[in-house]
């Protein structure tokens, strides 16, 4: 065992939980080697403990990893990565800042008012992503949440029976969710304009979705959640509950699957979503992958089909938080079923496709960020089955994550005092490729 590890295990570094995994048989090398470092370190323990800078180490089936701390944040979101090792990050109040050179710039001027209406709030400023053409447009995408222009006088005359009589009181103010472009000119939005919305607006805290992805096609899929209002999923003439698709100037594609049906709006893809929150496209397997909160229990993965019907309210693998039951997508033929799902739920938020040289035994893996797991997920994916699972213990919740340009990984956390970290492999004398620091 090499002075190296030994001395971040021991000295510098938190051992975080061992990781949970499908299949034991690979880790018995792990785990012996696990407990020689315990012995290794058993003596050295107290005086670790003393010595906690923050970082931390983790382990995993591609072996141990460091976990940096390399900002504080309030709420992030999202992040997407610029050309030039910068990247962007959301935080849920209403700030987008770009980070470079190991430094968190001031907020960046011009993003949109947003409507954030505190901690418990699942709205605010969302996602980022960038045009596929960014390098010479400049183009970037934020989807946030804004305020109605028509706001009730009191929470008494918010009597919205559009969609029964699931309306959460618990706030006062009319929103819903838009995306908006913009062009990114140094530190300034440029040109912002506003190319969709949810509609209707109503009342609520939760289920905004948002997820912004781009196709390989140039279009861009919306995950818009169902505003805890349930029936909305079920209703073409709604985009609440949907997984959507515009083109890159907001227009509607000619080829989704309900342009000129009767009362069906354009941008929907597929439907029958309660709050997708993580998205990918397998680049392999070009299969649409999205990660949608259940009730409790029942968080689905989903095969994204357009015009397909995914089942919420009507069918669910999970309950009501009241505890009443729901019929579970077996059984039926009406709604298409997930490939997976997870009770108790990972509460998954932030997917990506890792193909970075770092973490080779990674490559081809869906990484998933989980809240209430306080983990990242990781699928192996043979087709539109999930192969291999195993979770990667962070012991805090999991928001976004995106590869680094050297193959690291970027993680937030979300939390009113949450962070960005950075994941890499513990460097060791056994080849493990050797990471230049991150500052
Ligand atoms: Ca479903």
């Amino acid at each position: 065992m090499s002075t190296l590890l030994t001395r971040a295990h021991c000295t510098g570094r938190n051992r975080l939980q061992t990781h949970a995994f499908s299949n034991p048989q690979p880790f018995v090398g792990a785990a012996l080697a696990a407990l020689l470092t315990m012995s290794l370190c058993f003596s050295a323990a107290a005086q670790a403990e003393a010595q906690v800078s923050g970082d931390t180490v983790t382990s995993s089936s591609a072996g141990d990893l460091a976990v940096e701390t390399l900002a504080k944040l309030e709420f992030p979101w999202a992040l997407a990565i610029l050309p030039g090792n910068r990247m962007l990050i959301t935080e849920k109040p209403g700030r987008l800042r770009i980070f470079e050179a190991g430094e968190l710039s001031e907020p960046v001027q011009g993003v949109p008012e947003v409507a954030y209406r505190g901690p418990k709030d699942q709205g605010g400023l969302l996602d980022v992503a960038l045009h596929p053409d960014f390098q010479s447009n400049k183009l970037i995408y934020l989807s946030y949440v804004e305020a109605s222009d028509q706001q009730p006088s009191s929470i008494g005359d918010t009597g919205d029976a559009r969609f029964g009589g699931n309306l959460d009181k618990s706030d006062n103010i009319v929103r819903g969710g838009a995306v908006a472009r913009a062009k990114l000119e140094g530190h300034q939005l440029t040109d912002l304009e506003v190319i969709w919305r949810q509609a209707p607006k109503t009342l609520g805290r939760g289920h905004f979705g948002h997820r912004l992805l781009f196709g390989p096609d140039g279009k861009l899929f919306i995950t818009s959640g169902e505003r805890m209002r349930f029936d909305p999923s079920q209703s073409l003439s709604s985009n609440l509950g949907k997984v959507v698709r515009i083109n890159a100037d907001g227009s509607v594609p000619e080829d989704n699957p309900f342009v000129g049906k009767q009362d069906a709006l354009g941008d929907i893809w597929s439907y029958g979503h309660r709050n997708i929150l993580a998205m990918v496209m397998h680049p392999e397997s070009d299969l649409l992958l999205a990660f949608e909160m259940g009730p409790l229990g029942g968080d689905e993965v989903n095969v994204i089909e357009p015009g397909k019907n995914y089942g919420w309210p009507k069918v669910s693998n999970g309950a009501q938080y009241n505890r009443a039951t729901i019929p579970p997508h077996a059984g039926t033929e009406e709604y298409q079923k997930p490939i997976r799902s997870w009770t108790p739920v990972i509460s998954p938020s932030g997917a990506m496709v890792y193909d970075g040289g770092l973490i080779p035994e990674w490559q081809g893996s869906v990484l998933v960020g989980g809240l209430s797991s306080t983990a990242i997920v990781r699928l192996e994916m043979d087709g539109n089955r999930i192969a291999v699972e195993e979770r990667v213990d962070m012991q805090r919740r999991i928001r976004d994550l995106v590869q680094a340009p050297d193959g690291s990984l970027y993680v937030l956390v979300d939390d009113k005092k949450g962070s960005l970290l950075r994941l890499l492999p513990v460097r060791t004398d056994a080849g493990r490729p050797a990471v230049a620091p991150s500052s």
